[in-house]
């Protein structure tokens, strides 16, 4: 190797110990929340309960809203040159996985997972980084179930009932949602081909507002119809686009994930919509806990567990109020 080059990579070494150099536990904690979707319900009230674990502990939360897989990366170089110590994530692709914790790895930042679990090269999950996220299968079945409850208290023939599956299934947390609901709408007797996959481009409701149109479109057979998703927005696009066919609250039954604002405002409606429920999940074991988890892991040395799953509850337009005071929310 030439002189010129070995003077520079020996630069590069000294740079890299510096930059990489270990915390001293006095250091004032400093933890990162990054979150995909800023502007959604749910992770504002994710954000809100991190606040809120800041605020108890005395360290500083850096809250930043990365839509992109480059804005992820920015954003854990951005933490590292703010001397944070560690960092939540519930990143815009969980295939960014092996970049995201290479990326901790060299910054030296502590990382957990949050909502969307990373997968690796090949899709499995990465098992080394502890996550926190909900029991999507068993909080499906709870969609599924609430679903197969109403028709049969509204009387309905499940041969003349058509159902959305809005589907997001890139996504394995979204993908594991939706299958659930499906099994218990099965168990329950609801046909087969009744059920039609409405894919959202992205998740947000005008994606689900799109895919829903285009699926009653093009079955215009069916006298009522039932909608679930991953989430609240995705529910709320079928239930527009239901309402944009004139299929309104007696005809529609839709039944989200969430029970953020997205839920409780269309409950706080004068008339009921066809939106009839959400599982309320609970932001503050997302973000609180989490955050916790973090702080004791960079003050006390105390790692988080590797995997925790949390459960949820139906609401509708008549308990809301109720079961979000019972979870604490
Ligand atoms: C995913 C969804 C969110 C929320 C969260 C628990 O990240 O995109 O809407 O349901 O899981």
């Amino acid at each position: 190797m030439n002189r010129k080059l070995t003077h520079v990579f020996r630069g590069i070494a000294v740079a890299l110990a510096l930059a990489s150099a270990p915390a001293f536990a006095d250091d004032p904690v400093k933890i990162g929340f990054v979150v995909k979707q800023p502007e959604e319900p749910w992770f504002r009230d994710e954000w809100r309960f991190a606040e809120q674990a800041a605020k108890e502990k005395g360290f500083e939360l850096v809250k930043i809203g990365a839509e992109n897989g480059d804005k992820v990366l920015n954003a854990i170089d951005n933490l590292k040159v703010q001397h944070a110590q560690g960092f939540i994530i519930c990143a815009p692709d969980v295939k960014l996985g092996p970049s995201i914790v290479a990326k901790a790895r060299i910054n030296h930042l502590k990382l957990i997972t949050v909502d969307d679990r990373l997968v690796d090269g090949s899709g499995k999950p990465i098992e080394g980084v502890p996550y926190t996220g909900i029991s999507a299968v068993n909080i499906g079945k709870q969609v599924g179930q609430a679903i197969a409850e109403q028709i049969k208290a509204r009387g309905w023939n499940p041969a003349e009932v058509g159902a959305l599956r809005v589907s997001f299934d890139q996504l394995p947390t979204a993908r594991d949602r939706d299958d659930g609901a499906v099994e218990a709408l099965l168990a329950s007797g609801f046909p087969k081909a009744n059920i039609f996959n409405a894919p959202q481009a992205k998740s947000d409701t005008e994606n689900a507002f799109n895919a829903s149109s285009i699926a009653i479109t093009q079955h215009p057979q069916f006298k009522h119809w039932v909608a679930f998703g991953m989430n609240d927005e995705a529910v709320l696009g079928a239930v527009r686009a239901a309402e944009g066919r004139g299929i309104n609250a007696a005809n529609m039954i839709g039944v989200g994930i969430g029970g953020s604002n997205s839920a409780t405002n269309e409950f706080a409606k004068s008339q009921a919509t066809g939106f009839y429920g959400s599982i309320l999940i609970s932001p503050k074991r997302h973000g609180y806990d989490t955050s916790i988890q973090m702080y004791d892991w960079i003050k006390s040395d105390k790692a988080p567990p590797m995997i925790t799953l949390t459960d949820g509850r139906l609401i509708t337009r008549t308990n809301a109020a109720d079961v979000r005071k019972a979870m604490g929310l």
